[in-house]
């Protein structure tokens, strides 16, 4: 089978194939949080979030340097992954990144886009299950994000469920990730992500985080370490077993900014009535809600988000360094 730099249409940074190829760290990130999670301007009431945080950039720009940066202060070199022009790159170059985040009208591209997107020269951010599909292309192991996608609410009205899930049941990658985002079901995405085999192990909790909000107490998971490095044991046990599937690594949005869940069901509640109301569809209904979410809370649901996001991006580095 050709390797993935082989292929025409897929470009490693070569600071990422060369740590792949020495078996140093890399950690994977995606950009569909940056095309279409985050807003794209500068949010001043960010400026205290992280050392690593530059107030004057816009927020989706800031925030993929900030995820960089912190995956460097962890001993690990960062790949973070987009489609530029009908190229698969996986370890985007400043100059990319900018590219990326000034394009006018990026696609959201999952993993079913891809192929597509790169036969037509699209420009486009990758969704959890894309970057799944780059890792697994240039075997990286380890991936930060903030939440996955999952079974929406209302998946028994319309069939929603991310994409993301079938591609944590194929790619042997761990996933580090604040739980599924609130907006969804969440005992459903956690039933779904049972029966497609993925394990789902929590650092420091035992309960499946929600995202923005403090974990669920009667979200109970099956396994649960108090150290980082434990889920590079658990991973490689996965594996050794013949498994193909990925690991989820979960911990809780950091305490100082997660958001009380009655308060956020009530931004929820007011969300889903303007997304109905808009008819809004597919690959539109998360962006609009985080959008709407942000704008509704004052920015708070943002805060919660780029806190939680940063501290995946530091906790997958910690696991790298333990593969
Ligand atoms: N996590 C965040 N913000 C985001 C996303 C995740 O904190 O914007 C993105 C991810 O790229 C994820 C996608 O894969 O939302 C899920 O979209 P959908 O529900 O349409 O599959
Ligand atoms: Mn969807």
């Amino acid at each position: 089978m050709p390797h993935a730099n082989t292929h025409k249409h897929i470009r490693i940074h070569k600071d990422v194939a060369a740590a792949l190829a020495k078996g140093t760290p890399v950690v994977a990130l995606e950009t569909a949080v940056l095309t279409h999670g985050l807003p794209r301007h500068a949010v001043p009431t960010l400026r205290d979030i992280s050392n690593v945080w530059n107030e004057t950039l816009p927020a989706h720009v800031a925030l993929a340097m900030a995820m960089e940066h912190t995956v460097r202060d962890g001993g690990a070199t960062p790949a973070t992954c987009a489609v530029i022009d009908g190229e698969l790159v996986i370890g985007l170059t400043a100059q990319e990144l900018e590219t990326l985040a000034a394009h006018a009208n990026p696609m959201k591209l999952s993993a079913r886009d891809l192929a597509g997107a790169m036969h037509s020269a699209a420009t486009g951010g990758l969704t959890v299950a894309a970057t799944l599909s780059a890792c697994a292309a240039a075997e990286i192991r380890v991936f930060a994000t903030g939440g996955i996608g999952g079974v929406h609410r209302g998946w028994n009205n319309s069939l929603d469920i991310s994409a993301d899930l079938a591609a944590l049941a194929r790619a042997r990658v761990i996933t580090v990730c604040a739980g599924a985002k609130s907006i969804l079901d969440l005992p459903a995405t956690l039933e779904a992500l049972d029966s497609l085999g993925v394990p789902v192990i929590g650092i420091h909790t035992q309960h499946f985080p929600c995202f923005l909000s403090p974990p669920d107490a009667t979200l109970s998971l099956t396994s649960s370490v108090d150290n980082a490095a434990d889920i590079a044991a658990i991973a490689r046990t996965h594996w050794a077993l013949g498994h193909h599937s990925g690991v989820l690594a979960v911990q809780a949005c950091p305490a100082a900014h997660a958001i009380a869940r009655d308060e956020f069901e009530m931004w929820y509640d007011a969300t889903e009535v303007a997304a109905r109301t808009q008819s809004v569809k597919g690959p539109d209904v998360t962006p609009f809600l985080l959008s709407h979410l942000a704008q509704l809370s004052g920015g708070k649901t943002l805060r919660a988000n780029v806190a939680l996001l940063l501290h995946n991006a530091r906790t997958a580095a910690e696991i790298s360094t333990k593969m």
